[in-house]
């Protein structure tokens, strides 16, 4: 069946009252199909996401809706009657479930739409950078309370570095043909190895403690006030599971320290902004500090280096593979996210005394002013 048949079948499946009236791809997720869908009910419009679960890359879609319902349900249960669009809300099948599987074994799911909200792919100002990382600081005190043992691993090994050049290593050997365009890539890949092993380190001796994580704190996984500034809603959940506190910064620091796309294809505009990065450290320390440890705080340029270069060292490994994982739009996609990863480690490097001090004057409650 293709995919315009399933999503006929959707809008009888799922508990909506109402008659669709439109549906269309929305967002620019790397991994799922998301469509938003306008149904009718007693002459109003309301709109709901239905989201394909990608099913290569989550191994056991049941799995990831047992951890989004109850991570949706406790970040309710703290905010309700309060901030009605502070989490995600799962819409359950006529028959109560919270996934629906296909005849033709696709996985699907659907969240009430949360309106008067917009998603952004590039940050615009210290504002909005500050905004989305008190959202994510939030997110992760909220869950501190949830044991992390209620929720499974969705993806095995997520943000373990050393798996990540392993994979790199793999795909090597095998001598792919796209390798000879990214041999710069490669060279970099291999020059920045040092940053394999420390923070994977520390997680593997016990130094800094698990707890519920995001695990893909990216700029585009929080929805924004429509009239302003304020982030809103933390979204895609599908990675929530037990991590470090310390991956989500760096991906805080990854996507919202510069006014570059993750796609730049001129990585000489992927400079590290200090006013944005003050802002991700202000925000995301207002919001979790009191739930962090010295370790942790020590760690944090480390992890945002980390985190980036891992997610580098992914996008190479994706290009090297024929763009197996990430969704792309373009040949070169995939190389150019890679060099845009590299590039902004090369801006931190020009940059780290002054990010150090950032850091320490927040952390000590001084306030920087970069
Ligand atoms: P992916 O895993 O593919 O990144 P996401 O869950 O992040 O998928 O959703 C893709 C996009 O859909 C988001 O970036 C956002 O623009 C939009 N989105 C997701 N959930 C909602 C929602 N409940 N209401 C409004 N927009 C949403
Ligand atoms: C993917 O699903 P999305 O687009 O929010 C990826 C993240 C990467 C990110 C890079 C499950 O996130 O880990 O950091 O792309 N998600 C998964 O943009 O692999
Ligand atoms: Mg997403």
């Amino acid at each position: 069946m293709t995919v315009t048949g399933e999503l006929t079948q959707l809008s009888a499946a799922f508990a909506i009252d109402g008659d669709l009236v439109a549906i269309a791809p929305f967002g620019n997720g790397h991994i799922n199909d998301t469509y938003v869908a306008t149904y009718v009910r007693a002459g109003q419009s309301v709109r709901y996401l239905h989201q394909r679960i990608n099913h290569r890359v989550f191994a056991d879609p049941a799995q990831v809706m047992a951890n989004v319902s109850r991570v949706t349900a406790h970040l309710r249960g703290k905010r309700a009657g309060k901030e009605d669009r502070y989490a995600l809300e799962v819409i359950p099948t006529r028959s109560g479930a919270v996934l629906l599987r296909t005849e033709t074994g696709n996985f699907w799911r659907t969240y009430r739409f949360i309106e008067g909200t917009h998603c952004r792919e590039v940050i615009a100002t210290p504002e909005q950078a500050y905004q989305a990382a008190r959202a994510f600081g939030r997110f992760q005190s909220d869950l501190a309370d949830l044991p992390a043992r209620t929720l499974a691993e969705t993806i095995p090994d997520f943000h373990n570095t050393p798996r990540r050049w392993d994979a790199l290593q793999h795909v090597l050997a095998r001598r792919p043909t796209r390798a000879n365009r990214a041999r710069a890539e490669i060279a970099q890949g291999q020059a920045r190895r040092g940053l394999v092993h420390p923070l994977a380190h520390l997680h593997a001796r016990g130094r800094v403690p698990r707890r519920i994580v995001h695990n893909d704190c990216k700029i585009s996984n929080v929805l924004f006030d429509a009239a302003g500034d304020e982030a809103v809603c933390v979204i895609d959940l599908d990675t929530v599971m037990p991590g470090l506190s310390l991956h989500d910064f760096g991906d805080l620091v990854r996507t919202m320290t510069c006014f570059a796309p993750e796609d730049a294809i001129d990585p000489r505009s992927v400079v590290l902004e200090i006013s944005l990065f003050d802002a991700v450290v202000q925000g995301y320390l207002e919001a979790a500090r009191a739930l962090l440890d010295k370790t942790e705080l020590a760690a944090l340029i480390c992890a945002a280096e980390t985190i980036i270069y891992e997610q580098g060292l992914r996008f190479l490994t994706d290009y090297l593979a024929g763009d197996a994982y990430y969704r792309t739009t373009r040949t070169e996609q995939n190389l150019d996210r890679c060099r845009t990863q590299f590039a902004l480690l090369a801006s931190i490097d020009q940059q780290r005394d002054a990010l150090r001090r950032c850091v320490d004057a927040h952390v000590n409650g001084v306030h920087a002013v970069p």
